[in-house]
């Protein structure tokens, strides 16, 4: 199959109307913190329990599409012995692969971070791609302050994170693009709209300079929201308007998919604000959908507890999460639906 055709395949399945894709790629400290937050241990054994009850509930692939491992998922099995990405494949779902090796401080721009991981990237991605995984996901981390992110962050993250997206697309391997917009800080709504319009402006160019093929492309970005210590919040109908005002000024119309990261909002506020955007959305160029982790998870972990008893209850968690936001993708979600 050619490198064009693979691209054009996965795109098929990963952008698909009802359906987003579950994050559940955390790295090894990331995960150890979810784990303490339910007092479980984070082992190899732990985290290969848990993503194998994530990876296996039933009818998951009703609304999610893809699934984001992290690199130890790729080589885990379930207790009856079948690879993880395997089980990704045969229950409907396209396996990924999270591929940055996480951020460090950026030289002379201070309070700016920039992520690690190119060098050697594109024999990872080959080993991954043999190991089942037809999408990749880059994280890129921006804070604000009244400082940050300064320029010089801004353009050196969107080379990294173009650099990345075409290693992956010779190799046809479709790459997500997330350049994260963190929530920390008292800024307000129109700030976070202002540095997250600079942001992607420099993705685009940066796309554009390194000659990706925007078809082939997802954006997973944060949607536009006040500063979790602002003083002025909001409702989702203002983050919806300001969240499309933003995309449409950014995002090329090339692009067939925006799948939004939860970011630390909790589960219901995801699917609400995801839920206004779609309702506002009419005659959007692009798919508007999520690629949630904590805004799935949260439920699962809080059923779970480490408990092999409370596995149903977990998967049952999971299930509804992924099907509220189906509903959300239609703008057809109800808050009495959390209720059901
Ligand atoms: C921003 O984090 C991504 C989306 O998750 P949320 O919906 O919870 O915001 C997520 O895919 C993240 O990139 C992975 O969990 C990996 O994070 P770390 O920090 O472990 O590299």
């Amino acid at each position: 199959m050619s490198i064009q055709t693979e691209l054009q395949n996965t795109i098929a399945d990963l952008v698909v109307k009802g359906k987003g894709i579950l994050a559940a790629d955390e790295s090894h400290p990331t995960m150890a913190k979810r784990f303490a937050a339910i007092k479980v241990e984070s082992t190899e054994e732990s985290r290969r329990v848990y993503r194998s009850l994530l990876l296996t509930t039933p009818d998951l692939c009703e609304f999610i599409s893809g699934v984001i491992l992290f690199e130890e998922t790729l080589g885990q099995k379930t207790d009856s012995g079948k690879l993880l990405p395997a089980v990704v494949a045969e229950n409907g779902m396209v396996p990924g692969i999270k591929v940055d090796k996480g951020t460090l401080p950026l030289a002379n721009a201070s309070g700016d971070l920039i992520t690690q991981g190119l060098d050697g990237l594109a024999e990872r991605l080959t080993g991954y791609k043999a190991q089942g995984a037809r999408f990749a996901k880059w994280r890129e981390v921006y804070s604000i302050s009244p400082q940050n992110p300064t320029q010089l962050g801004i353009d050196a993250n969107a080379e990294v994170l173009a650099r990345y997206a075409a290693i992956c697309q010779s190799l046809g391997i479709v790459p997500i693009v997330e350049p994260e917009v963190l929530l920390d800080g008292d800024h307000s709504i129109e700030y976070c709209f202002d540095v997250t319009e600079a942001v992607q402006r420099a993705v685009f160019h940066a796309l554009y300079r390194h000659r990706v093929e925007l078809e082939y492309v997802v954006l997973k970005p944060s949607m536009i929201v006040p500063g979790k210590a602002a003083q002025r919040q909001t409702n989702p109908e203002e983050i919806a308007e300001k969240t499309l005002a933003q995309l449409r000024r950014s995002v090329p119309a090339a692009m067939p998919g925006i799948n939004f990261l939860s970011g630390g909002q909790t589960p219901e506020e995801a699917t609400e604000n995801l839920n206004a955007i779609n309702a506002l959305a009419e005659n959007a160029p692009w798919e508007l959908s999520f690629s949630y982790g904590r805004a799935l998870q949260q439920p699962v972990l809080q059923a779970w507890q480490g408990k092999p008893e409370n596995s149903k209850a977990a998967q049952d968690a999971l299930y509804k999460r992924a099907k509220l936001n189906g509903a959300a993708r239609y703008g057809n979600y109800l808050t009495e639906m959390e209720k059901q």
